[in-house]
């Protein structure tokens, strides 16, 4: 089987964007290919966190992915700090990776705005370290969202300027296999939905407060009253409703938003039990998972044990063809 890597930062709760972005595919790849899923927490560092909540956080998102259906019988499942060859690989990939293309990702560009006391050298080499936790497994694919594009394009670009370098061809070019819902905005309608910013349906919701989020949640800025014409082109609820509901309720809401016989509480009402669906069962599992952190930190060991046997095997393979083993 083919490898393939991802994996998702312990900033906080995982979302339906990341649910629906990433880790829905993981779940379903995990048939064809071997499967490589990581808790990048390295990554994490890059902006402000509570050092005592990490270990929760990590701790948390590795039961997520459980939940969600990861199956540590099938794939490997670790802690991105726990295999030093991450960071090994980072800086040898550092030394051939151009300045000029590190500055022009837009994810630099986005969360150096956010975090403007912090812009740190990490936060800079971020997509360094992500080139390098892809290539350390020899991954030929990653599953992510679009927002992530970018940086695999950077990886492959990394891939050959190395390979290039050390007239080498150890390393596959990676390709991203991106879902159909490979960008979900967040509930403010603008922006991606994002752990960091507060616009996210969570996958921990409970129905109090998905409905409350999705009341609140943002659809054609035209439609003021229940009775003026929709446009469902424009209205980020009706694009959930394209993922979330029937073929019958999509265009039920489409025709009923366009001659303003359907409200958009009704319209939300629809989508709600569709949401409530996807989410309880997994909230309800992660509770469950939760209550048993000694089985989770056992899956993450043995997933430990298996990442570093192969990380050893690249980074001597690394070394010997940079020419620094003797
Ligand atoms: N809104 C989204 N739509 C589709 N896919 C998404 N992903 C994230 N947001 C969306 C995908 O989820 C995977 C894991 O993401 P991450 O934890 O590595 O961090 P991120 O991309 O930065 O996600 P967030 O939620 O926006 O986190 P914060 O706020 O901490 O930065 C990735 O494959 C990502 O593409």
């Amino acid at each position: 089987m083919k490898r393939l890597f991802s994996g998702a930062q312990p900033t906080g709760t995982l979302h339906i964007g990341n649910y629906l972005g990433a880790i829905k595919n993981w779940v379903d790849l995990q048939e064809k290919y071997e499967c490589v899923f990581s808790i990048v927490d390295y990554h994490s560092l890059t902006i402000n966190y509570e050092k005592e909540d990490m270990k929760k956080r990590i701790i948390d998102l590795a039961a997520t992915y459980l939940a969600c259906g990861i199956d540590p019988e099938r794939c490997k499942l670790f802690v991105q700090s726990w295999i030093k060859e991450h960071t090994e690989l980072m800086w040898i990939l550092s030394c051939v990776t151009p300045m000029g293309e590190l500055n022009r990702m837009t994810q630099f560009k986005d969360k150096s705005s956010k975090n403007v006391g912090n812009v740190n050298l990490g936060l800079y080499a971020y997509p360094v370290l992500q080139a390098a936790d892809i290539i350390l497994y020899k991954s030929e694919f990653v599953p992510v969202g679009e927002d992530q594009v970018q940086h695999i394009e950077l990886t492959r670009e990394i891939v050959r300027k190395f390979n290039a370098r050390y007239n080498t061809d150890i390393f596959p070019e990676p390709q991203e296999i991106l879902s159909s819902s490979k960008r979900i905005l967040g509930i403010d309608g603008e922006n991606k939905m994002s752990k960091s910013l507060n616009n996210h349906i969570g996958l921990d919701d409970d129905d109090k407060t998905i409905q409350q989020k999705l009341m609140q949640a943002k659809t054609d800025p035209a439609r003021v009253r229940k009775t003026d014409p929709g446009n469902p082109a424009v209205c980020n609820v009706f694009s959930w409703h394209k993922i979330f509901s029937t073929e019958n309720e999509i265009s039920e809401c489409a025709k009923g938003c366009v001659d303003a016989s359907i409200g958009c509480v009704q319209c939300k009402k629809i989508l709600l039990s569709h949401m409530k669906e996807l989410i309880t069962p997994i909230r309800e599992k992660k509770a469950q998972i939760l209550k048993d952190t000694d089985y989770i930190k056992d899956v993450l060991v043995e997933g430990a044990k298996k990442c570093d046997i192969i990380a050893k095997n690249t980074i001597n393979e690394v070394r010997e063809v940079i020419g620094v083993k003797i």
